[in-house]
């Protein structure tokens, strides 16, 4: 359905799609169950956690914002060399318009589709957008980019890039990952593509201060999910009963987040009561970090084929450029 038709004064078409599934209480309650008890991170993204989250981006810990942002700049017309131009550009889980800003004038797509659960952020992002390029057919399509996707009808009939920076693919399990890359192999299509930015393994100081910076955002952050699903779950949670915990799991290459009772309590969420111990933690996220190899190991199990990586200077987050294997198995477009 679209909601704007395309006039003279905005190129931005506005698709509202379904209504998002409401997150459920038995979810919630399901992972507080469970030894060690867990929250999914998609619970961090209120209103606030969404705004604690930009403020995280801008921190002097956080380099993968800046890092990826300067990559893009540097680099622009190079990825645009190998991408070819005039694709049909989608972005899925599009936030803000600020990265792919970056890459507009370089990439001139023959349309840009922005997806994204939060329809009023999207459609300022893409008004943003269409003021900045006004030549530019901008579609802001409302749904979950993890869930299944339908593309609106009548895109430009052009060969399709994929693009998913900020390194949020680190925050699947590998095996999702490799499904969630699938899924996308599909939508790129014959001779599509996937640009994706992706955090490195490093020095664990680094990645520790990163997710334990001096401010205490990230803290508030991870407390901010309790009273996100009190909100949901009719909960107890109280943010000051917990400690936020954060470390880099070496041998797993992955930061962990956990919310650690600072003593024996109980909390009722959705009518059940939980007895949490001094000490005991719920993990609220993963962050895996891969190395360009390890990555193109995923992405090649997913039906990609590795073309080309960008970094900056100091190693630290790779931006990968992927092309959709047209003889990988159960390869077909998702329209
Ligand atoms: C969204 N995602 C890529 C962030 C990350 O670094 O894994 C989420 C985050 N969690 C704490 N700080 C940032």
């Amino acid at each position: 359905m679209r909601l704007f038709e395309k006039n003279s004064t905005s190129r931005l078409v506005f698709h509202p799609g379904p209504a998002p599934s409401a997150p459920t209480v038995e979810e919630i309650l399901a992972g507080l169950r469970e030894q060690p008890r867990r929250i999914h991170p998609k619970f961090f993204y209120d209103t606030r956690g969404s705004q604690l989250f930009d403020r995280i981006t801008a921190l002097p810990e956080y380099y993968p914002t800046r890092t990826e942002k300067e990559i893009l700049h540097r680099y622009r017309h190079m990825i645009a060399a190998h991408t070819g131009g005039a694709r049909l550009l989608i972005e899925p889980g599009a936030g803000s318009s600020e990265k792919i800003g970056l890459l507009i004038d370089a990439l001139r797509p023959s349309a840009y589709v922005a997806i994204d659960i939060a329809g009023e952020h999207l459609r300022a992002a893409g008004e943003r957008l269409t003021q900045r390029f006004p030549d530019l057919e901008c579609h802001a399509l409302v749904g979950d980019h993890c869930g299944a996707l339908q593309l609106p009808r009548n895109l430009p009939q052009a060969e399709r890039l994929i693009f998913y920076p900020g390194s949020s693919i680190g925050n699947f399990e590998p095996r999702a990952a490799a499904a969630f890359l699938q899924q996308w192999r599909r939508l790129a299509g014959p001779g599509g593509g996937l640009l994706i930015g992706v955090d490195r393994p490093k020095d664990s100081a680094v990645l520790n201060a990163a997710y334990n910076d001096a401010e205490g955002v990230t803290a508030a952050f991870n407390k901010n999910m309790l009273t996100h699903v009190n909100r949901l779950a009719d909960g107890d949670f109280a943010e000051d009963a917990f400690d936020h915990v954060a470390f880099y799991n070496e041998p797993r290459q992955r930061i962990e987040m956990h919310l650690q009772s600072r003593f024996d309590h109980t909390v009722r969420v959705g009518g059940e009561t939980f007895r949490l111990r001094a000490g005991e933690r719920i993990h609220t996220e993963n962050s895996y970090k891969y190395s360009s190899q390890a990555f193109a190991m995923l992405a090649a199990g997913a039906g990609f084929r590795h073309r080309r990586t960008w970094s900056d200077s100091q190693g630290l987050f790779d931006v990968h450029y992927l092309e959709a294997d047209p003889f990988a198995p159960g390869a077909r477009t998702l329209h």
